[in-house]
């Protein structure tokens, strides 16, 4: 029998495609449960409260074996980094990629609307540790001031940045640098040009594109499922649109990582979160420059929104 690793390039709701020496292949899980080691993000994650769909997703790499005419899987391999955002309809945490060296955050000046709180929490998904890009896309069409300062406040935090048009080609030459010889994640929402991008850095159409929806000016969800596309240079995991990482059981450590940015100022307690506890530091730190208000207004909707559960 034939034993060979590969890695998990597309899933459909049946089966999975996996890259085995070089070609795809149609394969299916052996038997009911998958073996398989824990994930990296198990140290930032409440193992009691965190429920996670997916046995397997695209980028894992997954030991085959050829039996009865067919490929089965029978072991995943150790994850190296992933991400994972929450599935409101199945109401668990749903893992999109792994195995990545590169995350693009992907968020447009306009069309639809630069949703600050998207690129502020959105880095709450990854586990593992990678290069991280902010890409801001569509960077041909006007943008407001407010706009500018999330981009700002993104670069002040200490992050890299990118702005780039894909209809233009502005900075397509510099971003494909940067993923060039990498494994390379998009995560954006929906419209955001994800997948026009992509198609730009491979100078082919690999992926298709969706037009805005007339009433809202909002993504139609295109993309569906994510898909790991490659050439000689370029390695990249196209995903659908998620609207918000909503971090349900991440731990503190794992929120705070988010926003380095905050260890620029000190509250009187050290475990301070930030949230309107006596001798907090950050609104004077905002108020000073040292940290953005828009960030900071983030981080305590975010906290908001889980509800305390962090
Ligand atoms: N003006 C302008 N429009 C762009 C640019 N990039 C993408 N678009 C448009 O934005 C719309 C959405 O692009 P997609 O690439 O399908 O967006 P996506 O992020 O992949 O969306 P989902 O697959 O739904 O998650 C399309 O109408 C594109 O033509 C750009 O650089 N400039
Ligand atoms: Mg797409």
């Amino acid at each position: 029998m034939e034993r060979v690793l590969g890695e998990i390039v597309l899933i459909s709701s049946t089966s999975f495609q996996a890259r085995v020496d070089g070609r795809i292949v149609n394969a299916v899980i052996k038997g009911k449960r998958l073996k398989g080691q824990e994930d990296v993000r198990f140290e930032l994650w409440d193992k009691k409260k965190v429920f996670f769909d997916n046995s397997l997703c695209v980028g894992d790499v997954v030991r085959l074996e050829f039996e009865s005419e067919s490929w089965k899987i029978t072991e995943r391999q150790q994850r190296e980094s992933s991400f994972v955002r929450y599935n409101f309809i199945k109401r668990k945490l749903q893992t999109i990629g792994s195995n990545f060296d590169m995350l693009c955050i992907i968020a447009p000046h306009n069309s639809p609307a630069m949703n600050s709180f998207f690129v502020n929490t959105t880095l709450m998904g990854l586990d593992g540790k990678c290069r991280i890009v902010f890409v801001f896309t569509k960077s041909d069409l006007e943008f407001s001031k407010d706009d500018q300062n999330v981009i700002d406040a993104i670069d002040t935090a200490g992050f890299e940045s990118v702005r780039v048009s894909s209809k233009s080609g502005d900075n397509i030459s510099v971003l494909r640098e940067m993923v060039e010889s990498r494994t390379a994640l998009f995560v954006g929402e929906s419209g955001s040009g994800k997948s026009t991008l992509l198609n730009a850095l491979f100078c082919k159409d690999m992926q298709m594109v969706g037009e805005l929806s007339k009433k809202g000016n909002v993504g139609c969800h295109t993309t569906t499922s994510s898909v790991l596309l490659s050439d000689e240079k370029l390695r990249i995991i196209d995903t659908p649109g998620i609207r918000f990482v909503r971090p349900l059981s991440l731990k503190w450590d794992g929120v705070i990582a988010c926003f380095p940015e905050f260890s620029k100022f000190q509250c009187r307690y050290a475990d301070c979160k930030h949230i309107g506890e006596s001798g907090c530091k950050a609104d004077e730190a905002a108020g000073r420059g040292i940290i953005s208000q828009v960030r900071l207004s983030d981080y305590r909707r975010m906290m908001e929104t889980n509800d305390g559960k962090i």
